[in-house]
């Protein structure tokens, strides 16, 4: 297929000063976003699901093949299914699986092995990645830059999650397989993150430790 090009839709040509009150904007948006342990069971329509995930299905991604796929759950016998596997597969980690220095990262987070929050939150969004796949569903070419593009989705979709007011927490019980077949997605698909979703309990906490961000001079140099 030969490069075929349209011109350019919809961009907004803003003035300095509107970008800059925008940028900021963004900034002080994101910088309320908290990870969240404490779920209301507070149900939440499933179309803000869904406007999530169309939200991170415009991620860039290699060769435009999109190498990403989503399991919205709502239904409490999966999620129970979900939580006692990952639970089995946190015991053997806080018991002994995890090396110290590890435990000893965790350890100001003060997380554990128990995870009632994967049947309290409304909604469990399972993202997988793709391996081969393309442009279009059904093929089997291979795709590029998988985690790369998976992580960039995963972004956007907490992003999304959070501007439209919802509260998250990205789990990652390792390892993840069953979550492979509990959501019925084929073998060459690897689970790769479990997002947990709702709106924060009432008596919501969150750990100190989790609200020190590296400052801009720590993470970043200007070449100027
Ligand atoms: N998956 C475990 C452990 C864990 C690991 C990291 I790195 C964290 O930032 C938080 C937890 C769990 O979910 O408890």
């Amino acid at each position: 297929m030969s490069a075929d090009y349209v011109p350019l839709e919809g961009y907004e040509n803003l003035n300095t000063f509107e970008m800059q009150a925008r940028a900021e904007a963004v900034y002080e948006t994101l910088l309320k976003r908290r990870t969240i342990r404490d779920f209301s069971d507070k149900a939440v329509p499933q179309e803000i699901i869904e406007s999530c995930i169309k939200a991170a299905g415009t991620a860039p991604s290699g060769a435009n093949h999109q190498p990403w796929y989503f399991v919205a759950i709502s239904d409490p016998e999966v999620k129970r299914k979900i939580r006692i596997a990952a639970e089995a597969e946190e015991a053997e980690f806080y018991g002994g699986k995890a090396p110290d220095e590890w435990l000893d990262a965790l350890a100001p987070l003060g997380t554990d092995a128990s995870k009632p929050f994967l049947e309290t939150a409304p909604w469990l969004i399972a993202v997988f990645a793709q391996r081969r796949g393309g442009e279009k569903t059904g093929q089997d070419k291979k795709n590029y830059y998988v985690t790369e593009s998976v992580g960039l989705a995963t972004g956007m979709l907490i992003t999304a999650l959070h501007t439209a007011g919802l509260g998250t927490l990205t789990h990652t019980p390792a390892p993840m397989g069953f979550l492979r077949d509990i959501c019925d997605r084929p073998k060459d698909e690897k689970p790769f993150v479990l997002m947990v979703v709702g709106y924060p309990a009432d008596n919501a906490r969150v750990p100190k430790h989790a609200l020190i961000k590296k400052d801009l001079t720590e993470i970043s140099t200007f070449k100027t």
